[in-house]
């Protein structure tokens, strides 16, 4: 009997390799994103190893997300692990300096986003008293730093939301945990740079950072533990990262 995950963000980064990750374990993936080529060219990578549905919408747009969730083929409405992944970080700027747009994509897709998803997925969940959602926060939901303000605080809301749907769920049989990872190299610093290669590059120089298939080690960690066992909260750093801001850069 197959198990079925729902993957947000999986057109890169984390989100790509989670679904890779949980295909591996014997899910069947359902895979969301923006970028339609790209879950179709994961699809047929996983050609052989799962069956990969591709979701395509935009987590802001509440009826577009209610939509593609609500019209899933009965079979693949079955989900057991929900993985709210998709997010980013727009623009770096003192708090003065903060572009109104960058304020909303990142309150919107980080945190409004999550919120649109889970509530379409978990009446799912409910009905068959059981399922895992899986929130991917930040070590910048645990700790701000210079000119990391609204993003900080759209993972901050994370955090809060992660703890508040543990408590609020723990009747239905629902499980939620919250991954907290530190610096991955993904596309994050070449979206929150604007496409500005050369200086995302330069945040994960000098060191080794995360790679996505790392946290996606750790997801699949969390979603095969027993039925009574939650690990709850999760931060998962570089050996040489201590904060948000102290990596050892002579490693
Ligand atoms: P990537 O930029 O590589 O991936 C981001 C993913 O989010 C893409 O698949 C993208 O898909 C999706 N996404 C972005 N906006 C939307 C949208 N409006 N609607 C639907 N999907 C969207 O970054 P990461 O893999 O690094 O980021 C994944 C998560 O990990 C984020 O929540 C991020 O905040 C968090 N994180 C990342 C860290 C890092 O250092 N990289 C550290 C800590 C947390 P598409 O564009 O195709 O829609
Ligand atoms: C991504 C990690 O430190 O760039 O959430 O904010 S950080």
């Amino acid at each position: 009997m197959f198990k079925i995950a729902l993957v947000t963000g999986a057109t890169s980064g984390i989100g790509r390799a989670t679904a890779v990750a949980l295909a591996k374990q014997g899910y069947q993936i359902i895979a969301a994103g923006r970028r339609k080529e790209r879950l179709e060219e994961l699809q047929q990578e996983l050609e052989g190893v799962t069956t990969v549905l591709p979701l395509l919408f935009d987590v802001r747009n509440k009826e577009a997300v209610q939509y593609a969730i609500a019209s899933l083929p009965a079979e693949w409405q079955q989900i057991d692990v929900l993985v709210n992944n998709a997010g980013n970080a727009h623009g770096l700027a003192p708090i003065q300096d903060g572009s109104l747009e960058d304020w909303d994509a990142m309150l919107d897709i980080n945190v409004k986003g999550l919120l649109y998803v889970s509530h379409a997925v978990i009446p799912f969940m409910k009905q068959r008293g059981k399922g895992h959602i899986i929130n991917i926060g930040s070590i910048a939901g645990k700790e701000v730093y210079a000119n990391g303000n609204v993003y900080c605080a759209s993972k901050f809301a994370v955090d809060a939301l992660s703890k508040a749907m543990r408590i609020d769920l723990v009747q239905t049989g629902i499980k939620v945990s919250e991954v907290n990872p530190g610096a991955v190299e993904t596309e994050f610093s070449e979206v929150r740079f604007k496409g500005d290669k050369e200086r995302a590059a330069s945040v994960y120089q000098g060191y080794e950072a995360l790679r996505s298939e790392d946290v996606a080690d750790l997801i699949a960690f969390i979603v095969t533990r027993p039925p009574h066992v939650n690990l709850a909260e999760v931060m998962i750093l570089p050996a040489a990262q201590a904060s948000a801001t102290i990596i050892n850069k002579n490693l």
